[in-house]
């Protein structure tokens, strides 16, 4: 087992960085990849930088290169179910990707052919997540996770996203890494803290929670490290 950690930004790992202790470091196709022993596991540890395609490549180079057999991300997301406040935790059931648009040809949002519009995480990682946030007292949510390339800060085009895909969260990574991971075939698990409510507000609560909620996300995420093959 080598576990990969993945987050999109540098917050969003810097937490999880600070807590494992000594690593070595890799550069490898425009990232840094840190390689370290925590809590008896190896692991490989990158921030993409934002997006779906750098966070295709950074997953890709993990598993090929960095032979991981498990992949966890931590970040932050803008949440759309109004049950979901500043600092929740929502881990992705299941991911799509709300910015694919070929219905011209008669395909629905978030379709393209041969491939499907949600890609489910995997049902083992969720177990472990939930008896991980019963043990620490943690509110842990479950829902649709939409990713796209663009940060929404908007209410119009949040409340399409919710109807179009049922999401409850969005964020700008989740979904290619999930793809990447479903056609490797391994194990993968999508973690986020909200950080804004992808509204007329976004931008200014993005910047004031990013790091409380990178936190948040990285304490839960090496929290199941700890515990992933017991
Ligand atoms: C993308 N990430 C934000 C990147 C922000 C600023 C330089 C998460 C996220 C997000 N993505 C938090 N809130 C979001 C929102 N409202 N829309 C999209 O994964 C880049």
């Amino acid at each position: 087992m080598k576990i990969a950690i993945m987050g999109a930004m540098r917050e969003e790992i810097d937490p999880i960085l600070a807590t494992v202790g000594e690593y070595s470091t890799t550069e490898y196709a425009g990232n840094i990849f840190y390689e370290c022993s925590y809590a008896g596991h190896e692991c490989v540890i990158a921030y993409s930088k934002i997006g779906k395609v750098f966070s295709a490549i950074t997953a890709s180079v993990m598993i090929e290169r960095f032979g991981a057999t498990h992949l966890l991300f931590s970040g932050v997301a803008g949440g759309i179910s109004k049950e979901l406040k500043i600092g929740d935790l929502i881990m992705a059931s299941e991911l799509c990707q709300h910015d694919v648009d070929i219905v011209a040809f008669g395909h629905p949002y978030g379709f393209i052919p041969e491939g499907s519009v949600m890609i489910e995480t995997d049902g083992n990682l969720r177990s472990l997540a939930s008896e991980v946030a019963v043990d620490m007292g943690i509110e842990l949510y479950e829902g649709i996770i939409a990713t796209g390339d663009q940060f929404v800060a908007s209410s119009e085009r949040k409340e399409w996203i919710a109807k179009t895909f049922n999401a409850d969260a969005l964020e700008m990574e989740g979904a290619s890494v999930a793809c990447v991971c479903h056609n490797f075939g391994i194990p993968f698990f999508v973690l986020r803290a909200i950080s804004d409510s992808a509204d007329g507000s976004a931008d200014i609560d993005f910047d004031t929670f990013l790091q409380s909620s990178a936190q948040v996300s990285a304490t839960f995420i090496l929290e199941m490290v700890k515990r992933l093959g017991d």
